[in-house]
């Protein structure tokens, strides 16, 4: 059964869809999109769809194919963003997007404009994250003339990155195109569309009416629900929650479903800040070796776990690691999503605020007597948990644990942290305490390096006055350090923190064990402070745990853009998930493959001349 946007709405405005309110809130159903109507260019039309879709900044770059539109967009007064590079266009519209649960807005020029914004568009779709993709195009119709500048097939290079293209061909059809990308972008599982629009289009006139679309229903297997919640109404099993992105704009629903299941909730990566991590059934992320401890001991008493919009996918599972339980109830908006690495009891097709409202609705079968023994069980791992993080294990530099847990406590509950794909971001994972949803975000799925500070910088774009972070490696800040000019240039005052250790710390993880040595893992000595000083950021500098409480603060309280280094020293910290990994990727060798790796890491122990570079 399939429920119409209308009998949600009618349900939320009675008061019973609890938690689904925030939800369609975050979801960009504040204002309902109004018409486009009058005598307009292209670019108009586009940019006045734009405004009633509720786009509050574009990110992007002109060039010759788009004057016409941002010219238009200046007109129009639609706030636009320029980056220095267009994988900052895709990634910084999904800062904002994941920061607001609204679609983000890129615009590039064709060919190279919009080759440049892949990586970013790629990463949007594999974590989940509504885009729209906005992409010139060669002149079409009568214009169109062999050997165009930028002449790539711009519908052929979005397809793999998209849930859909838009290829317009006529400036009449602009308006509908760009409603119908703004509502595929946020239906189901969210995830970023192409539209693409050949610029002599722009410059074309049309009269326009356009009406805005029907809202879609959304997915709800009725008769699979009921199975799963006769399955939950057996008092035998002891239930687990593992909750992910789906259910991010849930949470109240989410906490008040764990207290009446009396079940420990671990998250996702994606998922965390879903549940409170401060609440006495939270046990952080995953819940298998890879994830925390409290986690993983909490489900090994676990008989039947509830997945509630959630992936298993390869980085959160630490390369599907998670161990098999006797039953598990697998719920999401994306029916290919349902029962895949997983054995599952139940595959529930549905809109996780219908779900949860659904399981509420059903409280007096569902409810479990208080179970004050579990609460105390996860408190006193906490707290064992907490000790070792505590532990400083460094003795030249600062130990990564010790800085993620000082920033923690120095910034704010609401702060946005945007972590980057460096082996800090697993332990950050593991002990960074997430409160509230839409705080903590990290690029899972397609771990595109030099993500956190695009994407930060899209998100305080739009929350000028929330504490925005990013904490990224040395390697990543390479990726994407130019755009901290952008921060500068906009007043954005995204606080950045590179953990310098000079080098490719995960993969030295993954390659010394395999090799006893590393290759292509040493980076440059950079002098940050003069680089800070060339973009025009404020400059901090932490070189051992003693200075990181009075840096830290210096860095925070700075009214503009900083850039912090923090010489990092990574020995004596091993990372949980790599570990869970590496043995998980062992066990799948062939007996031959074991025996050439064990031959060759012999060889090698018995002749050591390391080569690292
Ligand atoms: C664009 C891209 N290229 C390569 C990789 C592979 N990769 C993942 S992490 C990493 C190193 C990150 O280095 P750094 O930012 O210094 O963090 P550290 O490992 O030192 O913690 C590399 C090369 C990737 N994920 N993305
Ligand atoms: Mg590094």
């Amino acid at each position: 059964m399939d429920l119409s946007r209308r009998e949600l709405l009618k349900a939320v405005s009675a008061g019973c869809l609890l938690g689904l309110a925030e939800g369609e809130a975050a979801g960009g159903l504040r204002r309902r999109p109004g018409w486009v109507r009058g005598h307009m260019t292209g670019a108009e039309g586009l940019v006045e769809t734009l405004l009633q879709e509720g786009a509050e900044c574009v990110f992007g770059i002109p060039g010759a194919p788009q004057n016409e539109l941002w010219d238009t967009m200046k007109s129009k007064r639609l706030c636009y963003q320029l980056v220095t590079h267009e994988f900052a266009a895709a990634t910084m519209a999904d800062g904002y997007a994941r920061s607001t649960g609204k679609a983000g807005v890129l615009c590039v020029v064709p060919g190279p404009g919009l080759t440049n914004s892949l990586s970013g568009i790629g990463e949007a779709l594999l974590d989940s994250v509504p885009l729209v993709c906005i992409v010139g195009d060669v002149a079409n119709g009568s214009r169109n003339r062999p050997f165009q500048v930028h002449c790539l097939d711009q519908a052929a290079l979005l397809k793999p990155v998209t849930k859909q293209v838009f290829a317009v061909q006529n400036v009449a059809e602009i308006p509908q195109l760009v409603r119908q990308a703004f509502q595929l972008a946020m239906a189901g599982e969210p995830g970023p569309v192409g539209v693409v629009i050949p610029y002599n289009l722009l410059i074309e006139a049309h009269r326009y009416q356009s009406a805005p679309l029907e809202p879609l229903g959304v997915p709800f297997d009725s008769a699979a629900a009921e199975r799963a919640l006769s399955l939950l109404a057996n008092p035998g099993p002891r239930v687990g929650i593992y909750a992910g992105l789906g259910c991010m704009d849930y949470s109240p629903a989410l906490v008040q479903l764990a207290e009446i299941l009396q079940a420990p909730v671990a998250t996702s990566i994606a998922g965390k800040g879903a549940m409170p991590e401060s609440h006495p059934l939270a046990v952080g992320w995953g819940y298998g070796p890879q994830g925390t401890v409290t986690a993983e001991k909490a489900f090994k008493n676990v008989d039947l776990v509830l997945a509630l919009g959630v992936k298993f996918s390869e980085v959160s599972t630490g390369y599907y690691s998670l161990p098999q339980h006797p039953r598990l109830i697998h719920v999401d908006v994306n029916s290919d999503n349902l029962g895949r690495i997983m054995r599952t009891s139940v595959c529930v097709h549905a809109d996780m605020g219908v779900f949860l409202n659904q399981a509420l609705e059903n409280c007096d079968r569902l409810r479990r007597p208080a179970n004050p023994r579990l609460v105390q069980d996860i408190q006193c791992a906490k707290t064992q948990e907490a000790c070792g993080h505590a532990e400083v294990r460094s003795h030249c530099g600062v130990d990564p644990m010790a800085f993620l847990l000082a920033l923690r406590r120095l910034s704010a509950c609401d702060a946005m942290t945007f972590v980057d794909v460096t082996v800090s971001q697993y332990w950050a994972t593991e002990t960074f305490t997430v409160t509230q949803p839409r705080t903590f975000f990290n690029p899972t799925n397609n771990q595109a390096m030099g993500w956190s500070i695009p994407a930060a910088l899209g998100a305080q774009r739009v929350h000028p006055h929330r504490q925005t972070l990013t904490i990224t490696g040395d390697g990543c800040f390479l990726m994407s350090a130019i755009e901290t000019s952008s921060a500068a240039r906009e007043h954005l005052p995204v606080k950045f923190f590179v953990l310098d250790d000079q080098a490719y710390h995960y993969m030295q993880e993954l390659q010394q064990p395999a090799y006893l040595r590393s290759t292509a893992t040493i980076l440059a000595r950079l002098d940050y402070r003069s680089f800070a000083l060339a973009m025009g950021l404020g400059y901090q500098e932490i070189r051992g745990n003693d200075e990181l409480e009075p840096r830290l603060r210096g860095a925070l309280e700075q009214s503009g853009p900083v850039l912090t280094r923090v010489v990092t020293d990574y020995e004596h910290r091993p990372v949980r998930w790599i570990k869970a990994a590496k043995a998980r990727f062992t066990s799948e060798l062939t007996r031959d493959q074991k025996v050439r790796f064990l031959a060759r890491i012999g060889s090698r122990g018995l002749n050591r001349h390391p080569e690292n570079d």
